[in-house]
């Protein structure tokens, strides 16, 4: 099996220094390369096309406020499969049900509730594309890295 990219986001509610460890430490034991990193803030049009999918859903607005309101960590990860391992390891959106059906899923840990999820994954390999043009593409500019590590650009 050829290995695959996925993008994985770590959230604002994820993104304190103790949580962000653990989380690292979650991808390294799991084996996934990381290709490329890098904290963004995402602006709301930025979010709103990332998140095209749910625009007619309830929950939409408040998912582009959160999500523009604060630096995430986008990562572009590569192993087998990598799309469907991450999301396995990610766990379900709801951090009760991820509490109670995978306890020991990213969002069993750290999630708060359905929005403030810890992490978002790409669903498949196809929408990987999509999202890691969204995000990796030359016009958005990264922050600085909250690890010792000089940031990537582009
Ligand atoms: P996932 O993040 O597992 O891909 P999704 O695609 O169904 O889940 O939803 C995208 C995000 O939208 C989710 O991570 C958090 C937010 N969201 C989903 N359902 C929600 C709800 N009922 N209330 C508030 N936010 C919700
Ligand atoms: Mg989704």
């Amino acid at each position: 099996i050829p290995p695959e990219e996925t993008l994985a986001l770590v959230k604002p509610d994820a993104m304190s220094p103790a949580t962000l460890e653990k989380i690292m430490d979650i991808i390294r034991v799991n084996r996934f390369e990381v290709v490329n990193r890098k904290k963004i803030w995402m602006t709301d049009n930025l979010v709103g096309e990332f998140y095209k999918e749910h625009v007619d859903k309830p929950f939409f607005p408040s998912l582009v406020t959160y999500l523009s309101s604060a630096p995430v960590l986008a990562m572009i990860l590569k192993k087998e499969n990598a799309a469907a391992a991450w999301r396995q390891l990610m766990g379900p959106a709801s951090s009760t049900r991820a509490r109670e059906e995978a306890p020991k899923s990213i969002r069993g840990q750290f999630g708060t509730d359905t929005r403030l999820n810890a992490v978002f994954g790409s669903d498949n390999a196809e929408t990987a594309k999509r999202e890691i043009g969204l995000l990796f593409g030359e016009t958005v500019v990264p922050m600085t890295l909250p690890f010792d590590e000089t940031a990537t650009t582009g």
